[in-house]
């Protein structure tokens, strides 16, 4: 158990009014992450605000206390404590970032091998799969009680940060801590179905227009595709529906990267999500050279410009990060 958790935990028994913050486009670390340390901090009998500039997405919307989460208001206001967790800049933690007038503490929990450090106290664990896994052990150095709807929101955090525990971010430590919150009461199957089997019609066929888009490049080591605005409008499905999507790119044989590009509701705007299946390429530093960041293996940026053009200039850096590794192992031919 390290101070500075030590630290942080005296703060959550010493001070009133909490204020915390993720990412824009929360996923289920984020939210996940949010919620757990908004309960336990509920249970402290503390004043507890969250914000989101975004909906909690849909499959989200089970875990409980969502409804806590919502849009920063327009005119600034006073806490004790704030709070980030899961964001890896400053600036990604939106709006409500502009809401805060006063602050006493200024805590980031996060997991970003990209993070800024940008509070006072920075508890940054890049080899934690989850910024959940971190609240898990803040827990821990408070002693505070792991109640099961904070497990069920700990619980969902992790399970989606590790591909449902199937990527190499999924270690001992981490299924542990799993099986010590599914203790607390957690049905897995129930938690299974509300996020990974219960997705909008419309989301599949997003999925549909994506997948008929999907190409190969650089000898098949790249598996990349496009969700474009007219996609979004002919699906009628939601931003929050892609994610997910660039997984079905990166579980082709043979692809070592996967690209996923979104034009956004701004024109001019892009979206790049990146997967890396190979030790070896690290998208983090891909997504870098495009102002954006993320993990070794899940990285992504917003890039301006034309699409085409976009495109190309993310598929030469990508090829220049693979290009050392040769093009040995390939089964498929090319469609
Ligand atoms: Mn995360």
């Amino acid at each position: 158990m390290t101070d500075l958790a030590r630290q942080i935990a005296e703060i959550l028994c010493c001070e009133q009014r909490f204020l915390i913050l993720t990412h824009y486009r929360p996923d289920g670390d984020a939210i996940g992450s949010q919620l757990a340390l908004a309960i336990l901090l509920k249970n402290l009998g503390k004043h507890v605000t969250v914000w989101n500039d975004d909906d909690v997405p849909a499959k989200f919307r089970f875990l409980p206390r969502s409804n806590l989460i919502c849009r920063p208001p327009a005119e600034p206001q006073d806490f004790d404590v704030v709070i980030a967790v899961d964001v890896s800049t400053w600036q990604r933690a939106g709006l409500g970032t502009e809401r805060i007038r006063r602050k006493k503490y200024f805590i980031n929990i996060d997991h970003h091998v990209s993070n800024e450090k940008f509070a006072d106290l920075n508890w940054v664990v890049p080899n934690a799969p989850a910024s959940g896994q971190i609240v898990y052990h803040l827990i821990k150095a408070g002693g505070f009680p792991l109640t099961r709807e904070i497990a069920t929101c700990l619980f969902a955090a992790i399970f989606t940060d590790t591909g449902q525990f199937s990527y190499s971010n999924t270690t001992a430590d981490c299924l542990r801590v799993a099986a010590e919150l599914v203790d607390a009461g957690l049905n897995v199957g129930e938690i299974s179905r509300h996020v990974y089997e219960s997705y909008p019609y419309a989301r599949v066929r997003l999925l549909q227009k994506a997948l008929a888009d999907l190409k190969l490049a650089d000898h098949n080591r790249v598996a990349y595709t496009w969700v474009t605005r007219d996609m979004f409008e002919e699906s009628g499905a939601k931003r929050e529906d892609t994610e997910g999507l660039i997984d079905y790119a990166r579980s082709i044989e043979g692809v070592l990267v996967a690209a996923l590009f979104e034009e956004m509701a701004e024109p001019g705007k892009i979206r790049v999500s990146l997967r890396s299946k190979h030790p070896e390429i690290d998208v983090n530093s891909i997504a870098r050279h495009f102002g954006g960041g993320g993990h070794r293996e899940a990285a992504g940026a917003r890039i301006s410009g034309h699409p085409k053009d976009v495109e190309t200039r993310v598929l030469a850096v990508i090829t220049n990060a693979i290009t050392h590794l040769g093009t040995a192992p390939l089964k498929h031919s090319s469609t």
